[in-house]
């Protein structure tokens, strides 16, 4: 039943600057070993897979802030021309900076075509520190503040090469850590939270419906944002900072199942996976599977199943 057959464009970002721990710049290489590029192939996908980005080299010593404003920008040309190039990029990490620069590309191609753009942050954290309020100085725990365009961030980006996402939308979901100075930014902000509270008191699937139909009434462009920490730590233990209570492995591939068959997400970053902390490669496993449930694998076409029901009293 696919013909939604698509062009998708691969690119590593092995950077781990922004992180508290190190290893996750093997996460490119540990994403392809679990068999990422064969598991797209196989749903029929054309795939490019760009390798990895050369790390922008800052000289030995530089600080971090230098070091990732230096990825950022070169992501963010990288991530520019690919949206041009007309397929679905999939940016694998990598530490959760890299959206700086993975989502400032999209927001460029998409203020070009006056599209209006959407994020979808899959996380245990909001990711909404600025320089100011982050309790860690860790920039992974930043993206989503530059982004919306919050104050503290005047070096990365010269203000002609900064694209800004609209706070109104973007939609975290998953979060159930958040530190208090970015909990008031988020609510100044107006951003959209489904905390962990929400969805086990109403199901992924509500707030899924809720934010695919807002996207596709705009005519909008989704970016998916996914942290490994999104899952629960039991399936995905590969992270640095595991936050208990995570979505589990059903709700984790409903949300990618439902995304796929609304047809709305245009771009991807697959994040924080590190590969030194996981047990025989069970995290990027999972990864892999999610992923291809993005792309369209399903246990079987649910037009044959509704029949099934629809043949019976429900
Ligand atoms: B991640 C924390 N909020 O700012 C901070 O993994 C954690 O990309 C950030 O979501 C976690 O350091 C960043 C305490
Ligand atoms: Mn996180
Ligand atoms: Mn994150
Ligand atoms: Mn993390």
């Amino acid at each position: 039943q696919d013909s939604g057959q698509r062009f998708v464009e691969i690119l590593g970002v092995p950077i781990e600057a922004g992180a508290g721990h190190p290893g996750a710049l093997m996460g490119p290489a540990a994403l392809r070993t679990a068999g990422l590029v064969r598991a797209l192939r196989d749903l029929g996908h054309e795939v490019r897979d760009l390798g990895d980005l050369t790390p922008p080299h800052e000289g030995e010593g530089a600080d971090r802030l230098a070091e990732i404003t230096a990825w950022s920008r070169v992501l963010a040309d990288r991530s520019y021309s690919m949206m041009r190039a007309g397929g679905v990029p999939v940016f694998l990490g990598g530490d959760h900076s890299l959206s700086m620069g993975s989502v400032t590309g999209v927001a460029r191609h998409c203020r070009d075509t006056g599209t209006p753009l959407f994020v979808l942050w899959l996380d245990a954290h909001g990711d909404f520190n600025t320089p100011n309020t982050s309790p860690s100085g860790n920039m992974h725990g930043m993206p989503v503040a530059l982004l919306c365009g919050e104050d503290g961030f005047d070096g990365v980006f010269p203000p002609e090469q900064r694209a800004t996402v609209d706070p109104a939308h973007v939609h975290l979901f998953g979060i159930r850590s958040l530190d208090p100075g970015e909990r008031r930014l988020l609510r100044a902000r107006g951003v959209d939270v489904v905390d962990m509270r929400l969805i086990d008191e109403h199901g992924v699937g509500v707030h899924m419906r809720r934010i695919i139909e807002r996207v596709k009434a705009a005519g909008g462009h989704l970016h998916v944002s996914l942290d490994v920490d999104f899952l629960d730590p039991s399936i995905a233990p590969a992270v640095g900072t595991a936050v208990l209570g995570g979505a589990t492995y059903r709700e984790a591939h409903l949300i990618m199942e439902m995304l796929h068959d609304a047809g709305v997400v245009g771009s991807l970053d697959v994040v924080e996976l590190n590969p030194f902390l996981d047990e025989r490669g069970k995290s990027a496993l999972l990864l892999v599977d999610l992923v291809a449930s993005l792309f369209g694998r399903r246990i079987i076409d649910p037009a044959v199943t509704q029949s099934q029901i629809g043949g019976q009293a429900v």
